[in-house]
């Protein structure tokens, strides 16, 4: 391994949440990211939860304190004094929807579900056991909110597997997988818009997503509200409608971690309709998202990836991506030859087993593929969130070395480029946004949590 002090890389991250938090909650990055969002919110709380127990309940209190009538946990809670992001509350709109808070701005879509899985953290780690079973009891009856909502309103169907009507509620904004989708929106009515990305990011033309996808995200937000967020109204004739993979992943795994906070608070009420979400997950995650039987089929037994299922088009999407690996963190893949299919493809020069590559850290599209761009977002580069999924799936299903070489290989990253939003997997250079917050968290935990004391059951 290269040399690299994990006390100074500890002593760095740390510095970048202390920097990212702005008296009442912490940003992912400043002026790129100025408000509150959902899942960093939750990555930031796993970091902080080993360094600072206080700060990582405030963020989630914040957050939660945001939650719709409905249940959903928005996936923006906005500042209304900082003014260098676009789309803000006034875009919004959400008073048009029943069920949004009054006296708060946030977006009016979702993200995925973290939440749950950090309150565990926040709990394991604390030093104040008693301020964080308060935490626990307050912020339970939120999960289970937020959980049924994602379980009923975005899944009708009753797959236990979540259906997403925006990119940005997958978190994985830009990714390929979305593009089939998206050319399908032909844009009616586009109000002019200015975006601010462009400014508050260095060689933004190559490395933000293309003014053409974020006309597709900024219609996609006009469409919603012209259905003033109405989910029912929505799931009829919405135009992007998509069962997602890591979404759905870290639900599963979230209900998990709410079966060990029932526990602690030896709260019962709840357990059997967690259970219930957790089976359905179970019966139907291979049915809609693995169609390696149908590959079999047809001859092509290469590859063992996992696909998003488009609701639309009534088929899998086949863009070669990072989510196509985030089920490892979820433990549901029951046959051996199944993983080592899909470690072996990892480990090719499709992802990050050639001396091209700068570390063995995954990109998050295969690079033989077309629409693979190594710097522009999440079409190549390496993401530090999603990595760190594979990370704990590997150790979980005893691929030790490769999780290791992929845990150094973020160090090096970060140690090196910086605390970055996201890295050019073949020169390692940081790109987006500088001190990103929850590159830092993860990195806490990886230092932190070696010992892997919180597994994922
Ligand atoms: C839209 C804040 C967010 C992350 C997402 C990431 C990016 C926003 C954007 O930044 O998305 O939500 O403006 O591009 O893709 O995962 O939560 O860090």
């Amino acid at each position: 391994m290269i040399n690299i002090n994990l006390n100074d890389l500890l002593e760095d991250a740390k510095k970048t949440l202390e920097g990212n938090w702005n008296g009442k909650f912490t940003i992912p990055s400043a002026t790129l990211y100025p408000h509150q969002w959902s899942w960093d919110t939750a990555f930031i709380s796993i970091g902080n939860s080993y360094i600072n127990t206080e700060r990582a309940i405030k963020d989630l209190e914040f957050l939660f304190n945001a939650q719709w009538k409905n249940g959903m946990i928005p996936h923006i809670v906005f500042n209304d004094k900082e003014k260098t992001y676009f789309p803000a509350a006034d875009f919004y709109d959400i008073s048009r929807s029943p069920n949004a808070p009054k006296t708060i701005g946030t977006s009016g879509m979702t993200q995925p579900p973290m939440h749950a899985i950090s309150s565990y953290y926040i709990h394991k780690n604390s030093q104040n056991k008693k301020e964080s079973f308060e935490f626990l009891n307050w912020i339970f009856p939120k999960l289970i909110n937020f959980h049924r909502y994602l379980m009923t309103q975005r899944d009708p169907e009753k797959s236990g597997l979540v259906t997403i009507f925006h990119p940005w509620e997958s978190g994985l904004d830009d990714s390929p997988t979305w593009d089939d989708a998206l050319a399908r929106i032909k844009i009616q009515h586009l109000i002019t818009f200015k975006r601010l990305d462009v400014i508050a990011v260095e060689g933004a033309k190559d490395t933000i997503p293309t003014d053409d996808m974020y006309n597709k995200f900024i219609y996609l937000i006009e469409l919603m509200k012209q259905y003033n967020y109405d989910e029912n109204e929505m799931y009829k004739s919405f135009p992007f409608k998509i069962k997602a993979i890591v979404f759905s992943s870290i639900l599963y795994v979230a209900n998990k971690y709410l079966i060990k906070i029932a526990n602690i608070l030896e709260e019962k009420n709840n357990i059997n309709e967690i259970n219930q979400w957790i089976y359905r997950t179970e019966q139907h995650f291979f049915k809609y998202f693995f169609p390696l039987d149908n590959q079999r089929r047809i001859g092509q037994t290469e590859e063992a990836l996992f696909y998003n299922y488009d609701l639309v088009s009534k088929n899998w999407v086949t863009k070669k991506t990072i989510s196509s690996f985030i089920p490892l963190y979820t433990g549901l893949i029951p046959k051996k030859d199944d993983i080592d299919k899909m470690v072996k493809w990892i480990q090719t020069a499709h992802w990050c087993g050639d001396d091209k590559f700068h570390t063995l850290a995954i990109p998050s599209t295969d690079t033989a593929e077309q629409y693979f761009k190594e710097k522009r977002y999440w079409r190549g580069p390496i993401w530090i969130n999603a990595n760190w999924f594979i990370y704990l799936g590997l150790k979980k299903y005893g691929y030790i070395e490769f999780a290791n070489q992929i845990r150094e290989g973020i160090f090096e990253l970060v140690a090196n480029h910086g605390f970055r939003e996201y890295y050019d997997p073949f020169t390692g250079e940081g790109l987006g946004g500088k001190s990103f917050s929850w590159t830092a968290a993860l990195v806490i935990d990886m230092i932190k949590n070696k010992k892997m004391e919180i597994d994922i059951d």
